[in-house]
Formats: C-alpha cells, structure tokens, sequence
C-alpha cells in the first residue's frame, strides 16, 4: 500500500528530442534522466513527458489541436501523432526498465476525453491500482478524443496539474532544456537573467514576457506550460523548474535538493 503524496516529475519535450529535427530523440540524455530517477529511489512517482520533435511537428501538419474538420486526412494525422508519442514513450520507458525503475506506460489517448481542449473525463482505476502496488505510471502529452472538438492535443502540463490537483502531489518537478525560467531567451541572450523564486502573483506579473520556445510546438512552448500549470499552483503545489539535459539537477530536485532553477509557490 502506498498513501503517500505524489511527486510529479515532467520531462519536457524539449529536454530529451532535438526539435530542430523531426523524430529526433536524445536518447543519452533519456537515458541518465533514467539514471538519476532510479537513483532518487521513490516510491510514490508520476512521470509525464511531453512531444518534442515526435507529437509536436505531426499535430501541426495535420491541424490535430484545432479538433476535426471533417477532413479524413486528420484522421490519419490523429492516429499518426498518437503513434509516434508511443515510440518517443517507448524510448523512455526502454531506458526506465534498463534502469529498473518499476515503469508502466498508461496512454491518455485511452483513460482521457476532454471538453474543448480541457480534460473532462479521466478513468484512473489503472493509475491507482499502480500506485498502490508503487509501480511508477508514466504518461505523456498525447492526442486525444475530445467532446466538442472530435480531437484536439492534451499537453502534458495540463495533465501534470491535472494530477497533481487530484492527487494532492507534495510537488510538481518540471525538467527542460535550461535552468529554468529567465526574464529573456538564455539561449540567444548570455545576459539572461534567472528567475530563482517567483511567487504565484510574481509568475503571473512576468507571464506576457514568457516567450515561445524554438521549433514547432502546438501547446505554446513555455508560455503555453506556464499557462496550464497555474491552476496547479494555486492549489498550493510547489513547482520546480529546472535543467533536464545536465547532471544531476533532476535527482537533485527529486529529493528535495537545491537545484539551479526557479522555485515557485503560491505565496
Ligand atoms: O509537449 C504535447 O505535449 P507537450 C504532445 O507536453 C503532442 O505540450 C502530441 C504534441
């Protein structure tokens, strides 16, 4: 039996694909990720990750979040992002086994129907059989059948606060491409500044500042993860962005060790 709080670690798409690249994993950085969850040794664990160059290039070529339009193509389209978020999955979960981190993927293409882009329906009888026996779910952004659209993208942030609001998770971990949020691109300004902590009314202050990651991505980039975690935040999960893609900081945040990165709170 497992009553303890989840955590909730999102792997960002952007941390472990190149999205320059279409279906471009990096499949090292999959792969210590792997190692350093293994390590942090938890046995109340959610992970989610998101599309990267798999879901995101394959849902704008065929117009998935904007919901059917009656153009059988999209169909295709649909059927062809939800498989290639299972390959990229497939990697992940590859590397969690080979890391004997007791993984089990649930797609929410089969447990999740939203309304209008918003979940509205989730079957969580194989999550929390999961938790119980501490195996670890792993999920991921993903297409999905929604009520009012016929489909549309659920990302996997709106499904990280998602979860974290119905399970009451002790903290939500979320691992991109830098050292998580700064008041300009880091990687195109090396007078970037980081934001250590913010303060809900402080993220909600900068958020017209947050800018559009590179590459295709049809939830918004950071802008758009922002967005879909508040609601999260408000509910007074603390949340910890921070880099993916070098050592350690992902095992760091996991056992609640000082990381580079941006801390953020409710108040
Ligand atoms: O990368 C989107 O998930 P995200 C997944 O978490 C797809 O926004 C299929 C584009």
């Amino acid at each position: 039996m497992n009553d303890a709080k989840p955590v909730i670690l999102k792997i960002g798409g952007s941390a472990i694909t190149d999205k320059a690249e279409p279906l471009a994993a990096k499949t090292e950085i999959i792969n210590r990720l792997a190692e350093e969850i293994k390590r942090a040794d938890l046995d109340n664990l959610i992970i989610v990750h998101g599309g990267g160059s798999f879901g995101h290039p394959t849902a704008a070529k065929y117009g998935i979040k904007e919901g059917y339009k009656e153009d059988p193509a999209q169909k295709l389209g649909f059927a062809e992002t939800h498989h290639v978020m299972t390959v990229l999955n497939g990697l992940v979960m590859d590397a969690l086994i080979w890391h004997e981190v007791p993984a089990i993927s649930i797609a929410p293409s089969s447990c999740i129907i939203t309304e209008n882009g918003k979940i509205k329906f989730f079957d969580e009888t194989a999550v929390k059989a999961m938790q119980k026996m501490t195996f670890t779910p792993v999920m991921y952004g993903d297409a999905v059948l929604d009520d009012k659209l016929g489909f549309t993208i659920l990302s996997g942030d709106q499904l990280v606060a998602y979860l974290a609001i119905k399970y009451n998770a002790s903290k939500i971990v979320i691992g991109v491409d830098t050292d998580g949020l700064f008041d300009c691109d880091p990687k195109t300004n090396p007078n970037a500044k980081p934001y250590k902590h913010l303060t809900l009314a402080e993220l909600k202050q900068i958020q017209p500042k947050i800018g559009k990651t590179a590459g295709t991505d049809v939830t918004g980039g950071m802008a758009g993860k922002i967005a879909e975690l508040i609601p999260a935040i408000e509910q007074g999960v603390r949340i910890t962005i921070t880099g993916a893609t070098k050592g350690l900081s992902i095992f760091r945040a996991l056992t609640d060790q000082s990381v580079m990165g941006t801390e953020i709170e409710k108040a």
